[in-house]
């Protein structure tokens, strides 16, 4: 049954495009207001379509003109586009529109950003610069021509030439039009080259503001480094003369990978050791190779429609997960990844928001920018790798780009590649892909006559449209240790199928104990009873880091649960266990740092909430004060030593072994912080060279309630900084305490350097406030009607960031009558505004279920 609503586009509805396309050829006589477009663009009938309609779409044009063969037309327009007569045979389009990139505060099509052009196509934008089928499965080589006063002047491809006021490029590679861009500005460069593995010289440039030339290097080494590595890991070469890439300031996402012209978003490529923490650094590397790695996933073989969008994302995703792993160290980075996977992706499935991988249908693509459709993606492609193992995984990969370069592919051809290398039918595989929600896997087991046996049953929640579910392939990495902490079986994978499925384990003189779902190999929920003792043991003892870290997570989740539920005191055996870790200096710094870690408040409401509870947002937080407060007390020593012992005192390096010392320092910090009123803090915040020191003692200043003199001063320092300002807006609503997180977040709202014409602007300030569960879901309803507030206000101007920031809402229906009230309004108030965009509309509606 289709939905009501004339805008459901669904995925059973595809056909191929009516006519395909030849080579397009652009010119743009830039002007803030005025802008024209003219357009040439050889069009032919497609064969394998059943329909001869003529639509171009096109949104916020004014055409000029229009003609056929030279023949000037009348076609007609609509909001969505234009319809035509044409010949039954090959034809040439011409058109000439106009448009106002000044006026264009939405951020998609062209638009201008501190006096800067540029561009964002993806998924729908290439409709708002002309009249086009702005479809990915229509695909051509373009040559762009770009007049205009600008000192650079930049486009897809290889430059073609350029003179007074004008510049042409050429890309010689048919792409979808959401992989067109174009960029122009009084912009200055930091270049490079490199040399591919067959001997093409590639000229490298990040391109920013004057005055930004000095953020440049690391990104630059990102760049060049994931080039390598892309040749060395896939076998794949860059394929053109030149890759650019743009830092801009106004960009709704993190980046875009435009062929051979990236756009930035500025936070994820300017980086300095100052004005940038590590994990800016570690981020900044990732988000390089992400939007490369795209040059072969999603450029060179794109996605037939955007149903497909995973078949790019999650396999760009895979891939910078594992250059970052080869990086940097791989147990650390899988277990930052399951930490955010859990926070946002598990959140995303087990709420009204839940959707699968591959979706059947949408209102506004836009809103498909998900952790489901980018990090679960990826992990599918992670099981496919566990399931067949390396060799077989890369040779399913050869396959996959050399049968489908060039094409608009789908997730039908990805698994048909996978069979065909493997051998192997991926027909229930597929399921992971279409079904949303995450499987609940729970574990029973026995040991007799020398034999263990591990059961294991999977069950997934309905998910909205989805109340029936079937069995997945799980593929559980799964090892076996002795009584004296010895590994008798290494891991081993064992290939769920069935609802519920047996795995024995024969010849072991006495009963293991188990270490399941090692390294994380299936995004799926655990559901072990096992008892501290096991837990402890296994922190100890597993040779697993990933497990060795779950074990730790499961004993702090456990304590915190019996606080919040119980009232109990915090767990001794916890506290022992953690504590032995920390002490080990054998241990990595990064891992200890990370064991220091607590689970996110939202995860322990979704986990109250899962068992037939209802969270008290405020209660969380109380629990999760007091066992820091414990573990500050029975640390302290260690604490003291940690910091001393940790201290960097080489030069500031973005390495991932500096960022492990100081991380680990930065954590002792903040325990010590609890007893010593900030004294060492204030110390850290006034000998600080670096961000990441600056940073961590400034929020640990405000958490002991002596940050106002340091907020003032980092303000005073930074003010000229637009990428710090934004930490300084954020750093002071995540420290607040509950009942201040709304107050403080509306004071921020109310000081001059807050906008919410740049979408980084108001993420650091109302993203800040929704990550800040406890004031967030404060009783009162502040925390709601202020960002309902401030959604209903960003709504006309920027729709794709309003809609994106509704998520905070998603997890509403958790909570206690009271606070379901004041949410409900907010969301019903936002919904009640006139003119509220498509992308807002449908967020709010699912949201509200
Ligand atoms: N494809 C980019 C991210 C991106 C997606 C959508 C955008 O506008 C709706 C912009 C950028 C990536 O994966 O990096
Ligand atoms: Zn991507």
């Amino acid at each position: 049954m289709k939905d009501a609503s004339p805008q459901t586009i669904y995925l059973a509805d595809y056909t191929p495009p009516a006519f395909l396309v030849g080579p397009v050829t652009l010119t743009f006589r830039l002007d803030p207001e005025k802008t024209r477009v003219i357009s040439k663009i050889e069009f032919r009938p497609n064969p394998a379509s059943q329909s001869d309609t003529f639509f171009l779409h096109g949104e916020n044009l004014t055409l000029i003109r229009a003609a056929i063969d030279g023949q000037e037309v009348t076609p007609e327009l609509s909001a969505q586009g234009l319809t035509c007569a044409v010949p039954d045979r090959p034809f040439t389009w011409e058109a000439e529109v106009e448009i106002a990139p000044a006026a264009n505060t939405a951020l998609e099509g062209l638009y201008m950003s501190n006096g800067m052009y540029c561009t964002q196509c993806e998924a729908e934008g290439f409709r708002k610069i002309t009249y086009y089928p702005d479809r990915p499965d229509v695909m051509a080589p373009f040559t762009v021509r770009i007049e205009g006063r600008e000192k650079i002047m930049l486009s897809n491809g290889n430059p073609a030439g350029r003179g007074d006021g004008w510049a042409e490029w050429h890309d010689p590679w048919p792409k979808p039009a959401y992989l067109f861009a174009l960029v122009a500005g009084d912009l200055v460069n930091h270049p490079d080259r490199f040399t591919t593995k067959s001997g093409r010289e590639v000229e490298l440039n990040i391109w920013v503001r004057p005055g930004d030339e000095d953020k440049c290097a690391f990104g630059m080494e990102a760049l060049k480094k994931s080039m390598t590595w892309d040749e060395e890991t896939y076998g794949r070469e860059y394929d053109l003369d030149v890759f650019n890439i743009v830092a801009v300031d106004d960009f709704n996402m993190g980046a875009m990978e435009n062929k051979g012209l990236n756009i930035f978003n500025s936070s994820c490529v300017l980086a300095s050791p100052e004005t940038s923490t590590d994990a800016n650094f570690e981020r900044i590397e990732a988000i390089i190779a992400h939007e490369y790695f795209h040059n072969w996933t999603g450029n060179r073989i794109t996605c037939r429609d955007w149903f497909q969008l995973c078949l790019k994302e999650g396999l760009t995703v895979f891939r910078d997960a594992q250059f970052t792993a080869d990086m940097r160290s791989a147990p650390v980075k899988r277990i930052e990844d399951a930490i955010m996977l859990r926070g946002r992706q598990f959140r995303e499935d087990n709420g009204p928001l839940a959707h699968p991988v591959r979706p059947d249908s949408f209102v506004e693509i836009n809103n498909f920018y998900t952790a489901t459709v980018y990090e679960k993606g990826a992990e599918l492609i992670g099981m496919l790798k566990t399931l067949f193992g390396h060799d077989e995984y890369y040779k399913a990969l050869d396959l996959y780009f050399q049968r489908h370069d060039g094409d608009a592919a789908t997730i039908e051809d990805w698994l048909k590649v996978f069979e065909d290398a493997t051998g192997r039918d991926l027909t229930q595989f597929k399921r992971w892909y279409e079904q949303a929600g995450t499987p609940r896997l729970s574990i029973s087991d026995d040991f007799s006559n020398g034999t263990y046996t591990l059961t294991f049953k999977q069950e997934t929640p309905p998910t909205p449209g989805q109340p029936q579910k079937d069995p997945r392939v799980i593929p559980i990495a799964v090892g076996l240790l002795n009584p004296n902490g010895d590994e008798v079986v290494p891991t081993t994978v064992l290939e769920m199928t069935q609802a519920e499925q047996s795995f024995a384990f024969d010849g072991l003189a006495s009963r293991p104990t188990p270490s399941i779902l090692r390294d994380f190999s299936a995004p799926v929920i655990l559901e072990h009873k096992t008892d501290n003792a096991t837990r402890a043991f296994l922190l100890a003892n597993d040779t697993d880091p990933f497990n060795r870290w779950q074990a730790g997570r499961d004993l702090v989740l456990d304590t915190l649960l019996r606080m919040i539920r119980q009232g109990d005191a915090p767990d001794s055996a916890y506290l022992d266990a953690l504590h032995r870790l920390i002490r080990d200096d054998t241990q990595d710094p990064a891992f200890r740092a990370l064991a220091l870690g607590l689970p996110p408040q939202d995860e322990l409401a979704q986990l109250i909430h899962d068992a037939g509870a209802v969270p008290d947002p405020q209660a969380i937080w109380e629990a999760t004060e007091t066992l820091k407060q414990a573990r500050a007390e029975a640390f302290q020593d260690t604490a003291t030593r940690l910091y001393a012992q940790y201290q960097v005192t080489d030069p500031y390096r973005p390495s991932a072994e500096q960022a492990a010392a100081r991380r680990l320092a930065n954590a002792a910090l903040g325990i010590i912080n609890r007893l010593d009123g900030g004294a060492l803090a204030q110390r850290q915040f006034d000998g600080a060279d670096n961000m990441t020191q600056q940073l961590a003692a400034l929020s640990a200043l405000i958490s002991a309630g002596k940050g106002d003199a340091a907020v003032a001063r980092f303000y005073d320092q930074w003010k000229h900084d637009r990428l710090v300002i934004d930490k300084w807006f954020a750093i002071q609503i995540q420290n607040a305490a509950p009942q201040d997180a709304a107050p403080r977040t509306k004071d921020l709202t109310q000081h001059p350097d807050f906008t919410i014409r740049n979408p980084n602007r108001f993420r650091s300030v109302l993203g800040a406030l929704a990550g800040n569960s406890a004031g967030f879901h404060h009783a009162s309803g502040a925390g709601y009607a202020l960002l309902a507030d401030q959604l209903v206000a960003l709504d006309p101007v920027n729709p794709q960031t309003t809609a994106r920031m509704c998520t905070a809402f998603e997890t509403w229906a958790r909570y206690d009558a009271t606070r379901q009230a004041h949410a409900r309004a907010a969301l019903e108030r936002i919904l009640a505004t006139p003119d509220l965009s498509r992308d807002t509309t449908e967020m709010v509606t699912r949201i509200l279920g």
